[in-house]
């Protein structure tokens, strides 16, 4: 694929990001809680990363409008800075001391407006990326309309893939796609890290030669020690982040050396940055997440970028609840996102889900936008307080 050359008009030229900034309906918050949650995870989910297994830590954020609207917000910041450099402890502190006591009891025009307050913090892009998407909740509320059709969404049903972690066996890998192929999953994404590569990329395509394949290296490899000329050879949809994320110059004489496009996920913590590195030739698609880019608007402006210059783009995910999977479906709506997103239902990891009803995939290998109003899924509060080990809140109820 041949990357067009980038413009200063990559800024202006934009749809949804300037479709959302339009947007405009009053908010002045009363209230706002924050939730740091223990959730139980009903599997371990192994990357290059390492593994999580047992108890997660999530934080949620309530805001509360004058007018009584509430919406929620999720940041499902790891429990080890490694994917990125965010986490539970961080992010409650951004939220607490920064972020939630600059936005109370001011009135906004919208969330573009809002979010202005929290411009110059460096990073923090799951602390933002919770409070952004809480407002919108309450805008879309407000306004009765779903986030799908605020933000500009043009599909009511996304397809997904399934993002597999790391086995103890290639048979048990082999027995779980299975599984999951039956309930409809339309394409698979592998985990992959050095010792679990080719060989199991290999079985996998031997036992379900039709499916659309992908791997995943989360930084793993050096240029030096990934196995490139065999995944080459394996057809795929993508080699997602194979090197570390800054590393451009490396990914893109990689990239120059592979047909298979490379998929920026680490890379893509920015508007700029993604820009960077699609200029450079450093990757062909884009993985957009809501929590690394900050919030909605951040990958409103990412989506775009990637529209503009024709670069597939797909909705990641962060092991969010039903809480953050709803934004990201409703994001997933949008025209750019061109490939499966990586959207498991909550069951898949966690023993319980926040809210209900929650959604599943359809025989047909796809998930239904939510529909409704403010948070696409009724979030259960008895759950939140159930599974909280600490609260705090600021401003008052009426
Ligand atoms: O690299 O895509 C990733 C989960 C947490 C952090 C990073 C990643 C992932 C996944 C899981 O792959 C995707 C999901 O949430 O379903
Ligand atoms: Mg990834």
């Amino acid at each position: 694929m041949q990357i067009s050359p980038i413009t200063d008009d990559d800024r202006t030229r934009s749809g949804s990001l300037e479709r959302a900034k339009a947007i405009e309906t009053p908010i002045r918050l009363r209230r706002a809680d924050l939730f740091m949650l223990s959730l139980p995870m009903c599997r371990t989910f192994k990357s290059a990363y390492g593994a999580s297994s047992g108890m997660k830590r999530a934080i949620l954020v309530r805001l509360e409008d004058d007018d009584g609207t509430v919406g929620w917000g999720e940041a499902p910041a790891p429990e080890r800075p490694v994917y990125c450099p965010d986490t539970p402890e961080g992010t409650w502190s951004v939220l607490s001391d920064l972020i939630l006591p600059g936005i109370m009891a001011r009135t906004f025009s919208g969330p573009s407006q809002l979010a202005k307050t929290w411009e110059d913090l460096l990073g923090q892009h799951y602390a933002k990326h919770a409070v952004e998407s809480a407002t919108w909740a309450v805008v879309s509320e407000k306004m009765g309309a779903p986030l799908y059709s605020l933000w500009g969404g043009v599909r009511t049903k996304v397809p997904v893939g399934e993002s597999f972690s790391i086995y103890d066996s290639v048979e048990l890998l082999l027995d779980e796609i299975a599984l999951r192929l039956q309930e409809g999953f339309s394409r698979i994404k592998l985990k992959i890290a050095p010792g679990w590569d080719v060989s199991v990329v290999s079985a996998v395509k031997d036992a379900f030669p039709e499916i659309p394949l992908s791997v995943d290296a989360n930084c793993g490899y050096t240029p030096e020690s990934g196995p490139w000329n065999e995944l080459d050879d394996f057809d795929l949809l993508m080699i997602e982040q194979p090197l570390p994320g800054d590393a451009l110059i490396e990914l893109s004489t990689l990239q120059s050396t592979l047909r298979t496009p490379i998929c920026l996920d680490e890379s893509a913590t920015g508007f700029n940055m993604t820009r960077t590195a699609l200029r450079m030739g450093a990757g062909r698609i884009v993985n957009i997440k809501p929590p690394r880019l900050g919030g909605p608007l951040g990958c409103f402006a990412v989506h775009d970028l990637c529209v503009d210059l024709d670069v597939p783009a797909w909705c990641g995910g962060t092991l969010e609840t039903g809480i953050g999977r709803g934004f990201n479906l409703a994001l997933a709506s949008l025209p750019g996102f061109t490939m499966h997103a990586d959207m498991s239902p909550t069951r898949i990891f966690y023993l319980e889900d926040l809210v209900e009803p929650t959604f599943d995939i359809d025989l047909d290998g796809s998930i239904s936008v939510p529909l409704r109003p403010g948070n696409g899924f009724p979030v259960v509060s008895e759950r939140v307080e159930r599974f909280s080990i600490r609260k705090w809140s600021i401003g008052s109820t009426r």
